[in-house]
């Protein structure tokens, strides 16, 4: 697995778990309905996901909620680019933007994101094209459907199968039009076109997708698998999603995507301590701390 990926001049220290931010600048988003809309909202709340350890920040400007039928091409870049303008200077972490669009995907690349995340998996036309074009690394992540139909009935024979046959075929198709695989992440997709229980069991088998070699990416924070299994809203399911990203993270996803940065970090960091990840050892002994 590739240890430290580029993401356009930006590290992304993938020896341990680390925890993606997510700042949604959707004025519609489904977990916190547009509170960072607008750019010295973005702003704080960047700053303030980097000082509790994100080690990446995901800016979102499409919301990808059950129902939801898409933004334009100009509004999303309306959205996006002037909000990672104003914070890829202001934090040291490299800036994801959260898009299928090509034309997002190219103009954020020239704006300072230094990673693409794309819930399609690039299967947008010329969204393959434009990524390899971007150099940048690509989050490939499976969803049945489309955000407006998904949730209608989603079914499977067997859900891990099908997650992982389609994840390895977008990987081919990804290195096909010029993405290196070391450039690669996988996701799953929870809540994307799943029931609570394809979740549980794609959370439960998600050894599967690990076992491909590339790292993982696990986003369940506030999703609606927490809300019903719980029966909490919104605001109220914290601690179900550090929950799910501890067993995620258990289970070998390197990159956490979560809403409370600092809630999940410690879950996380709680999990590699417990795992004995790569790394731990020599971090242990260089600050002394033996017999623990
Ligand atoms: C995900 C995402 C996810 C990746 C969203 C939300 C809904 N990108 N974008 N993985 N979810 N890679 O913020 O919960 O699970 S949007």
């Amino acid at each position: 697995m590739a240890i430290e990926l580029d993401c356009g001049g930006r590290g992304l220290d993938l020896t341990r778990p680390q925890v993606m931010g997510i700042l949604n600048v959707t004025p519609d988003s489904f977990s916190d309905g547009g509170a960072f809309v607008g750019v010295d909202a973005a702003i704080d709340h960047a700053r303030r996901m980097e000082a509790e350890g994100a080690a990446v920040i995901d800016v979102g400007g499409e919301s990808t909620r059950p129902g939801s039928r898409g933004v334009s091409v100009q509004e999303e870049l309306d959205r996006v680019i002037p909000v990672i303008e104003a914070i890829r200077d202001v934090v040291a972490v490299p800036l994801s933007v959260d898009t299928s669009k090509p034309e997002v995907m190219r103009e954020a690349a020239a704006a300072g994101a230094g990673l693409i995340n794309d819930v399609m998996a690039l299967r947008r036309e010329g969204a393959a094209r434009a990524a390899a074009a971007t150099g940048l690394p690509v989050c490939l992540m499976h969803m049945q459907g489309t955000p407006r139909d998904m949730q209608d009935d989603p079914r499977y024979d067997n859900v891990v199968e099908a997650v992982r046959g389609f994840l390895l075929e977008r990987l081919e198709a990804a290195t096909q039009a010029g993405i290196p695989r070391q450039r690669l992440i996988l996701d799953p997709g929870f809540g994307f076109g799943k029931t609570d229980i394809h979740n549980a069991q794609l959370l439960r088998g998600l050894d599967a997708i690990v076992d491909s070699g590339l790292p993982v990416l696990a986003g369940l924070s506030r999703k609606s698998l927490v809300g019903r299994v719980l029966g909490r809203e919104m605001p109220d399911r914290l601690a179900g999603s550090v929950a799910a990203a501890a067993l995620a993270t258990w289970k070998g996803a390197r990159i956490i995507r979560a809403h409370d940065v600092a809630e999940t970090l410690d879950a996380v960091r709680l999990m590699e301590y417990i795992a004995g990840a790569p790394g731990l050892e020599q971090a242990r002994l260089q600050q002394g701390v033996r017999g623990v």
